[in-house]
């Protein structure tokens, strides 16, 4: 049976999953194509012919020719779309963050653990990219022994807004490594600090993070989203007898003027987008099997993620250590 799926929010990431349900994912049609702004929406349905466009986003999540949701819309609209999604009894597959606010990840939680069940799967898509899968892999196979450090640098062309702060970038950029960190050390985050260097212009300077673990390992987070030259992701795993880092493939390479150069993506769209396909497939089948992706980040995952970012905000503010202390994790996410 084909899975209908609705697809919330027709800016950026939300044509982009338009995209991926129509073209790449067999066994789901693009039922409803949502978007306060309907103009938007019905172009982005027209590209990738949705069956039906609309407005009303809880109205689209309770129609009961939606079988599966999509959320894409911006960040304040995460929780509350994931609530009426668990509301309705639909799982939901919502682009990070969660919520910028650990207060409303917790109201998810335990609207969840009320319902029973996972309803949410977070899109923090890098679990899914096959650099960080075969890290993990590497690492979980004893290749470099303990880890002690993960090294994190995510760097952007430019700043999406002029007016973006330190502060967005822990908690509107950094939130891919505190999930990742996560994941591949199999631990939690303790302690952050935050420091940023000064520019000699108005943009947002980089933002420099040290992350403590419960495992006694540290994590160093570079984001600086006004690297200039491109969309730039890496990392690096330091362990007692060796080290990992990820490799980006580039298909061509450029010889002229006595040198060579490869190619920069512009943003994460294109440097992700296996790892968006991935991520959707996965959802599909959780829709279609009822298991819960291994891989997948859980509402938890996005609590986790809020409160490092939250301690990280204090950090900079205070230029001072925060601890972090998680709520004990709830049995469903066990
Ligand atoms: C941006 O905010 C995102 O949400 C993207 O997923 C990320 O890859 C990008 O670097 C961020 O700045």
């Amino acid at each position: 049976m084909t899975t209908r799926i609705a697809v919330i929010g027709a800016g950026i990431m939300g044509a982009d999953h338009a995209k991926i349900v129509a073209q790449d994912m067999p066994g789901a049609c693009l039922q409803v194509l949502c978007d306060m702004d309907e103009t938007r929406a019905r172009s982005v349905a027209d590209i990738y012919g949705a069956r039906h466009v609309a407005t009303d986003p809880e109205a689209v999540i309770a129609r009961d020719d939606v079988d599966a949701v999509i959320v894409a819309s911006p960040d304040f609209t995460h929780a509350p779309l994931s609530l009426a999604c668990i509301k309705a009894g639909k799982k939901v597959m919502c682009e990070k963050p969660l919520s910028q606010k650990s207060g409303d990840c917790l109201e998810v939680m335990n609207a969840e653990e009320a319902a029973g069940a996972r309803h949410v799967m977070l899109g923090f898509m890098r679990r899914y990219d096959p650099a960080y899968l075969e890290m993990r892999k590497m690492l979980k196979s004893g290749e470099i022994g303990r880890a002690l450090m993960m090294h994190n640098w995510h760097r952007n062309g430019d700043t999406p807004a002029g007016d973006f702060t330190g502060a967005m970038a822990i908690t509107n950029s950094a939130p891919h490594e505190f999930d990742i960190l996560r994941y591949m050390l199999d631990t939690e985050a303790t302690a952050i600090t935050a420091r940023q260097p000064k520019r000699s212009d108005s943009k947002v300077a980089p933002v420099v993070m040290v992350i403590e673990t419960a495992d006694d390992q540290i994590v160093t987070v570079e984001v600086n989203n006004n690297a200039a030259y491109g969309y730039d992701v890496k990392a690096e795993l330091v362990g007692e007898q060796g080290s990992i880092a990820t490799n980006h493939a580039a298909y061509t390479r450029l010889d002229k003027a006595m040198s060579k150069s490869v190619r920069h993506d512009p943003d994460w769209r294109d440097r992700y987008a296996e790892a968006y396909r991935t991520q959707d497939r996965a959802f599909l089948a959780w829709v279609q099997r009822g298991y819960y992706p291994e891989l997948a980040s859980s509402s938890w995952d996005g609590y986790a993620a809020a409160m490092i970012a939250e301690a990280g905000v204090r950090a900079l503010g205070a230029g001072a250590r925060q601890e972090i202390t998680f709520i004990a994790k709830p049995e469903i996410y066990k």
